[in-house]
């Protein structure tokens, strides 16, 4: 299936964003303006554009604890991201989460957040989805999470129950090698992680995670088949994690060789290459994309730095307990 130009331009604007947030956020950092955790999602990003590209209003989606494209791509303010990063009222936990990479939704857009536990957001979106197919009206709920998430009971009780329910999910295994210094083939005895979608009884598909037409084409297939009550998929997408786990890891458990083989695969380049091949854009087109998208995180950086408030004290308990006196 051929997709539309006007599409591959949208796309390749969301896997900019992608990229450029992430690259600001690391340098926000280091320059200490920032403080709190990272979990870099350079290299994911044509697995978030493809995955969420196709998505409508009525879905859901939950979070891992890399890549900013699902959260944006679903609705969530980059104004209110950032915001949340520097922890302030406005963001999206309202200050609560100066973790930043992680712990964030935003329930008026369908975004669950990642509870902190890795993979234990698997059952919650199982859940998620139980609720979509007695709503009956067609919505999706799309989870992610890693190869490292894959090898937790989660995984295992949730693929097992949405396949028994036959539960509109699609489950996106984003397998980066690793999970933290461990790599895949020291986690688990399996050559290919996808290989699970049959013992749970539904349809698995390995994509290479750098070609953003290929994760879109795939998701498309999956989402149909759960909008027709046909059950979930199991989606592995492969990719190269381009830093260490976090801005506090050394990443010195990988070889220089290793990286550049999978920094040659970059899913950026790859479609900047091909768009301009295609006369999909031009050179400059391209340009005026990267500025556009610059502007844009560089106006939530001040939005963030500037305009926002630091919550109040009194407020820290906002959210946590019931309210008894409902
Ligand atoms: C149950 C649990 N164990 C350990 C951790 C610490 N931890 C945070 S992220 C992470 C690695 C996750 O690897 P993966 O699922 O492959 O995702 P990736 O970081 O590669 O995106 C670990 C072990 C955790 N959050 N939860
Ligand atoms: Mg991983």
């Amino acid at each position: 299936m051929e997709i539309p130009k006007k599409d591959l331009k949208k796309m390749a604007y969301w896997m900019l964003m992608g990229r450029r947030i992430e690259e600001r956020i690391t340098t926000l950092f280091k320059e200490a303006r920032l403080r709190g955790h990272h979990h870099p999602g350079i290299g994911q990003e044509a697995t978030g554009v493809g995955v969420c590209y196709g998505l409508e209003e009525r879905d859901y989606v939950s979070l891992s604890h890399r890549g900013k494209n699902p959260e944006l791509m679903k609705g969530m303010p980059l104004k209110e991201l950032m915001a949340g990063y520097y922890a302030k009222d406005q963001g999206c936990e309202g200050g609560r989460v100066p973790a930043g990479s992680h712990m964030y939704g935003d329930l008026s857009h369908h975004i669950i957040p990642m509870p902190g536990p890795i993979g234990s957001v698997i059952p919650i979106a199982v859940g998620v989805g139980q609720g979509l197919k007695m709503d009956g009206n067609g919505a999706v709920m799309v989870c992610f999470f890693g190869d490292g998430a894959a090898n937790r009971g989660d995984f295992h009780e949730g693929l097992n129950m949405a396949a028994a329910f036959k539960l509109p999910v699609i489950f996106v295994l984003i397998n980066n090698a690793y999970a933290m210094s461990v790599s895949v083939e020291k986690a688990t005895g399996m050559k290919k992680l996808v290989d699970r979608a049959k013992g749970y009884g539904m349809p698995g598909v390995n994509v290479d995670g750098n070609d953003v037409r290929k994760v879109y084409l795939e998701t498309q297939k999956a989402i149909q088949r759960a909008r027709a009550g046909e059950g979930p998929s199991l989606i592995e997408s492969m990719v190269h994690r381009w830093t260490g786990h976090s801005i506090s890891d050394a990443d010195i458990y990988r070889t220089d060789e290793e990286r550049k083989k999978g920094e040659k695969k970059d899913p950026i380049k790859r479609i900047k290459r091909e768009l301009i091949k295609e006369g999909v854009l031009t050179e400059s087109a391209y340009k005026k994309l990267e500025k556009r998208v610059d502007e844009e995180i560089e106006a939530a950086v001040n939005y963030s730095e500037n305009e926002c408030t630091i919550p109040d004290p009194s407020e820290i308990l906002r959210g946590v307990y019931a309210d008894t006196s409902l």
